[in-house]
Formats: C-alpha cells, structure tokens, sequence
C-alpha cells in the first residue's frame, strides 16, 4: 500500500500560468479567475486584477488551449462604478461565470467590496464586452456565491455564503428572476473543532451538473497560529433539492504545496472561481489564484472525483 493520497487534481507543469507579469497594464496580483469555454472552444478567463490602491477589477484572458498565449484585454474589461453601484466602492472581486441557455447569457457573480463589507453582485454579459448590471443581490456580509446553470423546480438558484456567528457556513436562495432572492437554506456548515474545514467555507468554483448530483467544489479554511490555510474539499448535492447534501468528502482533496502557492500576498491559499470541461465531458480544468498572487491550473477527472467520494464522502 501507497503512503501518497489520491491525486486527485494534477497541477499544470506550466503553472503559474498567468501571472502580473504578463499583464498589458500594471497590477500588483492577478488571481482567483471564474472560466468558461467559448463556443468556438477557446478557454476564457475573467480574472481579478488587484491594483497598488488595493482594490480590484476584472480582465479577459483568452487561450486556445486554456494553457498558454493568452490574449489578455489591453484595459480592464469590468471596473468597479462606485457612481451608479455605491456597493463597489472598494472594487470587485473573486468572479464566478455560469452560461445560463434560458437566456443565452453568461451570469456572473461577483463580490462587491462596499463601504460596510463584501457583498454579492451579479452582472450578465453575451460577450464579454457590454454588461448588464444588477447591483447586489445579497446584502454584506456574503461572498463565495454561483448560480446553478438553469432553473430548478421553476426557480433560479444560488450558492452564497454569508457570514454569521459562530461561522460560515454555505447557503442556497432561489429567485423568479435573478432579481428578488428568498427561500433561503442552509446547504452545507463548517465543521467544528479540528477539522480542515472548521469555521469557515465557501463555494469555490461554480456547481457542475453530474447523472449523480450537483458537484461542488469549496473551500475550507484553516486557522493556525501562522495564519490560514485555504484548502479544497468536495461534497454531492441532490439534483432537484441542491440544498440535500448527499455525499461529503472528510478529507481535503488540494491544498497549498507548491511554492506559488505558498508564497505570495496572502500565504498559503489555493482559491478556484471556475473551471472548464473539456469535450470528453470527463475532464475538468480546473483555475484556481494562488497565494493572491497568480493562477494556476490543475486538471482531474469528475468520474474519478465522484468514485473517491463515493470511497471517502
Ligand atoms: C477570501 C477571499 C479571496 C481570497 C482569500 C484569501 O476571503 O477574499 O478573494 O483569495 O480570502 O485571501
């Protein structure tokens, strides 16, 4: 018997695959990326960009290969309109894009940094060039959030996390029309004491639709005496009722090894917005920032994530 863990994400040997460095205009960090495949098969990346205020926006970067020459926007794609969405005040981060067919739209929902904390916004685009704002959806504080990519049981459903005391945990709302949220349910908790996932989760990437459940992807976070540690773990959800969970992995599945993601701006924290699947319907990409500090990709195979979740959960 092996004393390594299932690999169950393989790093890119390319990784960092994008970083400030290769930015049109100067950022300080580009990270934490939401993805989506384009119908003509280019990987498209909308990626948080963090300037020397400290505050953030978001940029396109597009791939042939989701790999490598990447065509980044020679200006910001999406800035912050503190003008007209006071809720952005302090910049927009941490993008998660969902295709919705109903509308033939991309959905994406954003943190929106406000004076009195981070909530969730939500913007959707045909192109990526022209956006039709919504403002913010839930009120601060709450992040992490994904739409699921079509109605369920009539209605539009969506993953966030607000914070309460003790803890954060991840919830589900529905909405008629993406506007008005209520119904609102408690998904999947932190766990306590010891655990990897004590405390605090979120979502990380968006849900993807499997014969078996929702998959979803989140992050735990760990507090030691250093500081913390952002890891990933997997849980299945019921496919009509997404706040069922059905399946739990115990263990976590990816953490911070590698240097890029040991060092950098905010140590120790692997932190996925998006993925795509590729035409086998198999394997995901995964897009994950790395310590704030630059992206990183790390592909499986959701048949074998749902066969070690079966195994683990
Ligand atoms: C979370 C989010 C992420 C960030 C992570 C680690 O709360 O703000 O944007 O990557 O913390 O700093």
């Amino acid at each position: 018997m092996s004393n390594r863990h299932p690999e169950i994400f393989r790093r890119h040997p390319h990784n960092p695959i994008l970083t400030p460095a290769a930015w049109p205009y100067p950022a300080n960090s580009v990270f934490n990326p939401g993805a989506t495949l384009l119908p003509d098969g280019t990987t498209l990346l909308l990626c948080r960009v963090e300037d020397r205020r400290g505050h953030s926006h978001l940029c396109v970067a597009r791939s042939a290969n989701g790999v490598d020459s990447w065509q980044i926007d020679s200006q910001s794609t999406l800035l912050p309109d503190p003008e007209h969405f006071p809720e952005e005040l302090w910049g927009i981060e941490d993008p998660r894009i969902t295709y919705l067919p109903e509308l033939s739209k991309y959905g994406i929902v954003y943190t929106a940094y406000s004076g009195v904390g981070p909530g969730v916004a939500l913007a959707l685009t045909k192109d990526f060039e022209h956006f039709e704002r919504y403002g913010m959806i839930m009120a601060p504080e709450d992040k992490d959030a994904a739409l699921f990519p079509h109605r369920i049981g009539g209605q539009w459903a969506l993953i966030h996390r607000p914070v309460s005391a003790p803890g954060a945990h991840m919830w589900m709302s529905y909405s008629p029309d993406l506007r008005h949220w209520g119904s609102h349910k408690l998904m999947l908790e932190a766990r306590r004491g010891g655990w990897w996932d004590a405390n605090k989760i979120g979502l990380s990437s968006p849900p993807i639709e499997t014969p078996q459940g929702w998959l979803v992807i989140y992050h735990g976070v760990r507090q030691t005496p250093a500081g913390c540690i952002y890891r990933l773990g997997l849980a299945l959800f019921d496919l009509q009722e997404p706040g069922r969970c059905l399946k739990r992995g115990d263990e976590w599945i990816f953490g911070p090894e590698e240097q890029y993601e040991r060092r950098g701006d905010v140590d120790n924290v692997v932190f996925p917005c998006g993925y795509t699947l590729a035409s086998d319907g198999d394997t995901i990409h995964l897009y994950y920032g790395a310590a704030d500090t630059c992206i990183a990709l790390a592909t499986g195979s959701i048949r074998g994530i749902l066969n070690w979740l079966h195994e683990d959960g």
